[in-house]
């Protein structure tokens, strides 16, 4: 079923193998011009203007913007107790990992009497998107807060779409993993309507609804710093949109899953783990890459009897028939890791004889799961890790969702009088050769004993 491409006996370079492996991508471009309106409205009227955009496009108007307390409590009390239970520990379990990424502050003296002390501040606050439709992922909701509430944001808000089947509020297990979270600011309004209100706020005269107050008063949406979430082209395109009021996690394009194999690896496993992240949507990308002929045949076949039981068949299908899918023969298993790091995938499976030893040696990979017991689902529920990873091979230069994403790094410079007069000539000197004699004198001024400069007009 899927594409095959052969390598063996090919030594390419690293453009042309990028070449070779097509991926798939969201088309984010040609959507901007259609979304730029519906931020512009959102930015310049509010709330109203968010809530008749997703009337007009997903025919649900939801009572108030703001989804009243009692409704979050409802859907946690009424949500099924394997569920709570599950998402109960996924939350455990990345606490545990997002907490060891915490990060203190670092204090360096460059000179004596000179400090540079690095500080990490939180950004104040954060708006996180999460789906509605056929994609309800409460899990993306554990992804995105538990990094942000590590880090110390003080302020979250969750956006989700109101839905028509749910008494025109979000979908509930969103709700339910909310409350598990602690999260309690969370807004009825979904695509990229929600990211433009996220980013500019807004206002909205209060109705009479359970937490809605009084008849007359206003509710306050107050802006975020950052928004951050998974979200269709719509949502990616408004994000972009908007990044010059907030900052953004990343625009993330469809889910890829590469497996590194030989002909140790369980051909059902790895058949299993290709499906899997194909389910996801029509445009994922799997891809295998083995040094062993018989093993892809042996995975191809498991793929086709095994495809076509599961709820998603016809996802999975055109997503392992399209071009951004292949098995990809390799000579060894040393060519093999040339492949992978050349395609650099969001998640990269290692099965092979030394998984740990080769798994060590992968360079460009968003995750990386070793051995035959780590398959990519585990990272997408509850191994700890985070599931929010760089896609379209931008794992060469970035890192998935992490405590580090909600902080900033500010330098605190704390020279003394000393430390800075030892330091003027070289400040004056490279002045002088940027041709900025000005900031020269900003030193000079200091020190009576430090003449005057030439540059001075
Ligand atoms: N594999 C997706 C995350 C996810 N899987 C959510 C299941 N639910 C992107 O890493
Ligand atoms: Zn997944």
């Amino acid at each position: 079923m899927l594409t095959r491409i052969d390598l063996r006996g090919r030594t390419l370079g690293t453009a042309e193998l990028r070449r070779t492996l097509p991926r798939g991508a969201a088309d984010v471009d040609s959507v901007v011009d259609t979304v730029r309106p519906v931020v512009e409205a959102v930015r310049d009227h509010g709330i109203g203007a968010a809530l008749d955009y997703g009337e007009k496009f997903d025919g649900v108007r939801p009572a108030s913007v703001r989804v009243p307390a009692e409704v979050i409590e409802r859907a946690a009390r009424e949500l099924d107790s394997d569920i709570r239970d599950a998402l109960s520990e996924a939350i455990r379990r990345a606490r545990i990992v997002h907490s060891a990424q915490r990060r203190s502050d670092t204090v360096t003296e460059v000179a004596p009497g000179g400090f540079v002390t690095e500080r990490w501040v939180p950004v104040e606050r954060v708006g996180l998107y999460v789906p509605g439709g056929k994609a309800v992922y409460p899990s993306s909701v554990i992804m995105n807060v538990v990094p942000a509430q590590v880090a110390g944001v003080g302020s979250l808000v969750v956006a989700s779409p109101p839905q028509a089947d749910f008494g025109g509020w979000p979908h509930p297990t969103i709700l339910a993993a909310c409350s598990l979270l602690g999260v309690d600011e969370v807004w009825a309004v979904g695509g990229a309507q929600a990211v433009a209100l996220m980013a500019y706020g807004g206002q909205e005269a209060g109705r009479d609804v359970d937490s809605g107050g009084a008849d007359g008063d206003v509710v306050e949406l107050e802006p975020v710093d950052m928004v951050t979430g998974p979200g269709n082209v719509f949502v990616t395109a408004a994000k972009r949109l908007c990044r010059s009021v907030v900052g953004i996690d990343s625009e993330a394009g469809p889910t890829e899953i590469a497996v590194l194999a030989d002909d140790t690896a369980d051909p059902v496993h790895v058949a299993y783990d290709l499906i899997s992240q194909a389910e996801h949507d029509p445009n994922a990308a799997s891809v295998l890459v083995t040094d062993s002929e018989s093993f892809a045949d042996s995975v191809d076949a498991e793929i086709d009897v095994r495809y076509e039981v599961t709820l998603n068949a016809d996802r999975v299908r055109e997503a392992l028939e399209g071009p951004q899918s292949a098995i990809v023969l390799v000579d060894d298993i040393d060519a093999g890791l040339r492949v992978v790091d050349a395609y650099a995938a969001e998640h990269l499976e290692v099965q092979t004889r030394n998984s740990a030893a080769d798994a060590a040696r992968v360079r460009n990979a968003g995750a990386i799961f070793v051995g035959a017991y780590s398959p990519v689902p585990l990272g997408d529920y509850a191994a700890g890790s985070n599931h929010v990873l760089p896609t379209s091979g931008t794992a060469r230069h970035s890192s998935g969702l992490s405590v580090q994403t909600f902080l900033r790094g500010i330098h605190v410079v704390d020279y003394d009088e000393a430390a800075l007069k030892e330091i003027a000539p070289t400040v004056i000197a490279l002045a002088d050769a940027e041709r900025l004699p000005a900031h020269g004198e900003a030193i000079r001024a200091r020190f009576e004993d430090l003449a005057a400069g030439e540059g001075q007009q």
